[in-house]
């Protein structure tokens, strides 16, 4: 046929398929990196968030009080009793949640109501009386639901207000705190007594009542107790009046 034309055909065939490999598809992959972008920002954020997290535990704490807490974790106040001290019946429970690191250092401030210093209430009337305290208190891993620490026996405590000193104050017709046998002793906190180095050895074990003793008013049953929580308070549940508690929680 016409070798003429047949050879420019088979130049521009050869020219066109030479050209098909410089296609622009191997960089069209390259260009497709994006999934190892993702997981690098992955990488990085892992550790921090483990950083944040390392030791922290999210506790649920849950409170009742005759009359008055106030609760500190080391030196921070975590909760102040929603109902003030200068509250005769003053019975409520409270439910709050903080974030804590062990070994975490929790204390207790818990006052029983008192007129004034002769430690009794219903001064004046068929009602005067010493009235009594207790506290119960349940922490929680908000994560996995398990129970971190309860009021019992290996909290140490400190009695500040005791009063009366003699019991029979109660049926003083006109008690005066401090004249006998209306006197009192009251003490200020120790300085820095919620820090995690304060040195609790000398105080107390925390002394445990029953619910009977205690005799819980409102708010208590609002709470489902663990078996394992008890009240506490000082050696005497009618005459101290104001008591200190701590506690050390290790995992
Ligand atoms: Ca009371
Ligand atoms: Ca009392």
């Amino acid at each position: 046929m016409n070798y003429k034309l047949v050879l420019p055909i088979l130049v521009l065939i050869t020219t066109l398929t030479a050209c098909q490999p410089t296609k622009p598809e191997p960089v069209s992959e390259n260009s497709n990196p994006a999934p190892l972008a993702q997981t690098q920002p992955d990488q990085a954020t892992q550790p921090t968030q483990q950083d944040a997290t390392m030791g922290e535990v999210q506790i649920k704490a849950e409170v009742w009080a005759d009359n008055w807490f106030a609760f500190y974790l080391g030196d921070q106040l975590i909760k102040e009793d929603s109902v003030p001290i200068t509250t005769e019946r003053s019975f409520n429970s409270e439910t709050f949640t903080f974030n804590a690191s062990y070994p975490m250092t929790f204390n207790f401030i818990a006052k029983d109501f008192k007129e004034n210093d002769t430690g009794l209430e219903y001064i004046g009337t068929q009602r005067q009386q010493m009235g009594d305290g207790g506290l119960i208190a349940q922490f929680t891993n908000v994560q996995t639901g398990e129970i971190i620490a309860v009021t019992d026996a290996n909290w140490s405590c400190s009695v500040i207000h005791e009063a009366p000193l003699d019991k029979s104050c109660e049926r003083e017709s006109n008690p005066v705190a401090g004249t006998m046998p209306c006197g009192y002793t009251s003490l200020e906190e120790p300085t820095g007594w919620t820090s995690a180095d304060f040195d609790f050895s000398t105080w107390s074990k925390a002394t445990v009542y029953s619910a009977q003793q205690v005799g819980p008013k409102d708010g208590y049953d609002q709470i489902r107790w663990n078996s394992s929580a008890q009240f506490i308070w000082g050696p005497d549940l009618e005459t101290d009046n104001t008591i200190l508690c701590k506690l050390t929680v290790t995992p």
